[in-house]
């Protein structure tokens, strides 16, 4: 009998690699001997790279939802989402069967749906539980490489720990798709923040240098900012090292905190 179970959400903006990473880390995960499950809670995706123990598809049928609604894409993800928050003790128990050590939960990419709406942070409530959780924040090389996009991206990160409230450690994602400094140096603006200003007062101008300023000072303040660790979901690598912060969030270490 597993006593608990210890959620991992995996969040992020649109493609920013949840889905792919998901899958490497379930393969890198039995790959050291401990046991998954793998949820999809995206109602929207069509096939994706893992094979999933529970599935919120299994519930809510978004190509009915959209020709039943005459809904969009994002009115159906949301209408999907609404409804599938009614089967969450449902999905809960799906999981809680499986007994195993660890679910990955790879969040749908419309996140200002799914974040921003009250079922995201319902259903993230409501699948955990009262088990450990962490939430894993995607930032995207495509958008980080730059300053203001890793700026930006770090405010969306703030903003979707306010929304779901769990201990919170940021990735940088497709990180194979960077030089190894460049890599380096988005690292370091996680580390010291005067770098990311420095690199702020040469990209940006106007407005933005005035009131990065004070984001800077704000995100300093917060101990939600901690480090972000590299991982290519398509090389396997940087895992040893996000397994070392699981582990320590897991065990009620301080690196991240609730
Ligand atoms: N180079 C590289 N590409 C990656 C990596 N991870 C994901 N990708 C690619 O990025 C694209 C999006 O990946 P997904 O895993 O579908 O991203 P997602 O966040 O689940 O996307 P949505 O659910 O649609 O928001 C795909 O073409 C992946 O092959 C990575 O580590 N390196
Ligand atoms: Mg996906």
């Amino acid at each position: 009998m597993v006593l608990s179970m210890f959620f991992i959400f995996l969040v992020g903006t649109a493609g920013s690699g949840k889905s792919l990473l998901t899958a490497s880390l379930e393969k890198w995960l039995v790959g050291s001997d401990l046991s998954v499950t793998v949820v999809n809670l995206d109602p929207g995706v069509e096939s994706p790279p893992y094979t999933s123990d529970v599935d919120i598809r299994e519930y809510v049928d978004y190509g009915e939802v959209m020709r039943t609604f005459g809904l969009g894409p994002n009115g159906a993800l949301v209408a999907s989402l609404d409804m599938a928050v009614g089967h969450v003790d449902d999905l809960r128990e799906e999981i809680i069967e499986t007994e195993r050590d660890y679910v990955l939960v790879d969040c749908p990419g419309q996140m200002e749906l799914f974040a921003y709406r009250n079922s995201g942070p319902l259903m993230v409530s409501g699948l955990r539980g009262d088990d450990p959780a962490v939430s894993l924040y995607l930032l995207d090389s495509n958008i980080a490489r730059t300053a203001t996009g890793y700026l930006s991206s770090m405010l969306l990160g703030v903003s979707i720990n306010i929304r779901f409230g769990l201990p919170q450690q940021s990735l940088l994602s497709k990180p194979d798709i960077l030089t190894e400094d460049e890599v380096e140096e988005i690292v370091q603006w996680g580390e010291e923040v005067y770098l990311l200003g420095d690199a702020l007062d040469q990209s940006a101008d106007g407005l933005v240098r005035e009131y990065s300023k004070s984001i800077l000072e704000m995100l300093e303040n917060l101990d939600t900012v901690t480090g972000t660790i590299p991982v290519s979901a398509k090389n396997m690598t940087g895992f040893d090292i996000l397994y070392g912060e699981l582990q320590r969030v897991f065990s009620g270490g301080d690196n991240l905190y609730e």
